[in-house]
């Protein structure tokens, strides 16, 4: 019974972040130190994602052929994609080994 206690509000909170809506408005990815937060989001098509330098000079560059962007961003400064498609988009920084993150575009 205990460990029935410990899982059911563990399946809630996997099943409210599974139904999560995808986000419908701008959303602003931050680069801080060799980290992209969020690490994972989820949008509409159509909307449009800012990448910003909060701390440190960043490349907000696409993985060959997956689309297409490779802009740097020093420090304090943006760059911004309108994803149309749906898909998943990955995205890494070519200054900051691991320094990734993902895009999952809803139709
Ligand atoms: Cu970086």
């Amino acid at each position: 019974m205990k460990r029935l206690k410990l899982l059911l509000p563990a399946i809630a909170l996997v099943t409210v972040f599974a139904m999560a809506p995808a986000a419908n408005s701008a959303v602003v990815v931050k680069g801080s130190g060799a980290r992209w937060r969020p690490k994972v989001t989820t949008i509409n098509a159509g909307v449009k994602v800012t990448w910003k330098a909060v701390s440190g000079s960043h490349t907000v560059t696409a993985y060959k052929g997956a689309w297409s962007k490779n802009t740097s961003i020093p420090q304090g400064t943006k760059t911004s994609f309108t994803f149309k498609k749906a898909g998943t988009y990955n995205v890494f920084c070519s200054i900051h080994a691991g320094m990734e993150m993902k895009l999952r575009v809803k139709k």
